[in-house]
């Protein structure tokens, strides 16, 4: 049988078309609920995760007022809108494991508003009662933070023409900024701000830059958003690769379906985030949500799951790349990369990490280890290296820093930041060329020399003065740099594995 178009009309026959089962949801949506969440950058990592929370409330204990809406600001948000708009907001997520597949229609995300089509349409929204929390997915380099100096980058083009423009905001500050000002004016509270991107204290990371950008405008409403308003910090996780045109050949073949945008990611999925919301929230924690009283034990569980998961898959992915490989799991095949992950977590992030009751480091190291082996989600390297000036600063300076400090060993973590330092220049060991994406290409590109990483490391909005200081730092990794330039990665590997 040919497979159905994914949308609100075929639902019910979608869920039993093929032989294997499908789970569809089966609560009102439309004008049916209220839309409490507007989200902004649906992605992925979105639809596969917060998405996914407010689909099983939904689903299992009856929430209603709750849904999403979607927001894109970017052009390239387009390609989103049209699959979401032509299939009801509706999409699968496909739970791939070593023991087979599970798909599941999603439908919390209930309207979608592309910013550039309309960006009064966004701001109204945005300040709509019924909007009780907005949930950013903008990637690191979204939030304008300045590593160095923890403030906003007050002179980035796009930060400029929001603070002078107030037509036609481009950045998530802007429209944020805004609404906020809406809401102030008709006596509403501030929404709850909940940042789902990997930053060591994304809660307070948002709530700093937008307020600094508020006070640049407005210095009332700056005082009204930090007083009143809220910015949970988070720990978010699901690996959640991108969509292959195979993920949805495989998605009509087996379920039936035929979903211009599906995902295909791992059952494992958490959610770890403070309870500061000042405008009202779902039942979070009736599916799985932790939701967490004390500042602290997010700070904690941020620190382990950026430290250990995102710093591995730097070295997976920069190291992958320029040894020729496509995919995580591949990398993970070869047992030289897999036991310099599995040192670098053991022997130098480990130390640098604080005692969470409960949670036993040693296991969540093997648990990683073998998420990253998981063969069928296929996870792409290109996908990981993406914007690398926004993970190295996050994923391995911190803890090469603290690492200093407690004396600890750091080797292999310079030995990562080196293969990024060398994979910007776009060429294998092979010689054989690739694409490299960031939003600071031109400048790394400008600086960057091959085996030595002063330039690069006197870009002062990515790296702090005490690593520049620091001789031995400095040593080691311009020896590792050093060694991958001259001798490759498979060759310089086994110099990093006891
Ligand atoms: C990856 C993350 O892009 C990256 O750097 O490490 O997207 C990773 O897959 C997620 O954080 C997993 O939760």
């Amino acid at each position: 049988m040919a497979p159905l178009k994914l949308n609100s009309k075929n639902l019910s026959q979608i869920a039993t078309a093929s032989g294997a089962p499908v789970q569809i949801p089966t609560y009102p949506r439309g004008d049916a609920v209220k839309e409490g969440i507007v989200h902004v950058g649906v992605g992925g990592f979105h639809r596969a995760h917060l998405a996914v929370y407010v689909d099983q409330l939904m689903q299992h204990h009856g929430v209603t007022d709750y849904a999403i809406c979607g927001v894109g600001l970017q052009p390239f948000d387009a390609g989103m809108r049209d699959a979401l708009n032509s299939q009801d907001g509706l999409y699968t997520v496909v739970e791939r494991s070593a023991e087979g597949s599970v798909a599941k229609v999603m439908g919390g995300i209930n309207s979608y508003l592309f910013a550039p089509d309309d960006r009064e349409a966004v701001i109204a929204k945005l300040a709509h009662p019924d909007t009780h929390i907005v949930s950013l997915t903008i990637t690191e380099s979204g939030y304008y933070y300045n590593e160095n100096t923890h403030q906003l980058q007050n002179e980035h083009p796009d930060i400029q023409h929001d603070l002078h423009d107030d037509k036609a905001p481009h950045t998530a500050f802007g429209f944020l900024y805004h609404a906020m000002d809406r809401r102030h004016k008709q006596g509403l509270n501030p929404f709850t701000v909940v940042s789902c991107d990997n930053m060591q204290g994304n809660g307070s990371i948002t709530r700093n830059m937008l307020v600094s950008f508020a006070r640049l405008r407005n210095p009332e409403l700056a005082d009204w958003i930090n007083t009143k308003g809220h910015f949970p910090n988070a720990m978010v996780d699901r690996i959640t690769p991108q969509t292959s045109p195979a993920d949805k050949v495989g998605l009509a073949k087996d379920f039936g379906i035929e979903d211009s945008w599906p995902i295909v990611t791992e059952p494992f999925m958490q959610w770890v985030i403070e309870d500061h919301f000042c405008d009202g929230r779902p039942p979070f924690e009736k599916v799985g949500v932790q939701i967490v009283k004390n500042v602290k034990e997010v700070e904690e569980f941020e620190k382990h799951k950026l430290r250990l998961l995102n710093g591995s898959h730097a070295v997976i992915a920069y190291g992958g790349q320029l040894s020729g490989h496509k995919y995580v799991h591949q990398v993970m095949e070869n047992p030289l990369f897999r036991k310099i992950v599995w040192q670098m977590m053991q022997e130098e992030v480990k130390p640098t990490l604080p005692v969470i009751p409960g949670v036993d480091i040693d296991q969540y190291c093997r648990t990683l280890v073998e998420r990253f082996s998981n063969p069928p989600i296929m996870d792409q390297l290109p996908r990981i290296c993406l914007n690398g000036t926004g993970k190295i600063p996050q994923f391995i300076m911190p803890t090469i820093a603290e690492a200093i400090w407690v004396n600890g060993p750091f080797r292999r973590l310079c030995f990562t930041a080196a293969l990024w330092m060398h994979y910007i220049h776009g060429v294998e060991d092979t010689g054989a060329t690739f694409e490299v994406i960031d939003p600071m290409l031109d400048e790394l590109r400008a600086r960057a020399k091959r085996g030595d990483p002063t330039e690069l490391l006197n870009i002062k909005m990515l790296f702090g003065d005490d690593l520049r200081k620091d001789k031995r730092f400095m040593e080691t990794i311009a020896t590792a740099l050093q060694q991958i330039a001259n001798d490759g990665v498979l060759a310089t590997l086994p110099k990093y594995i006891d």
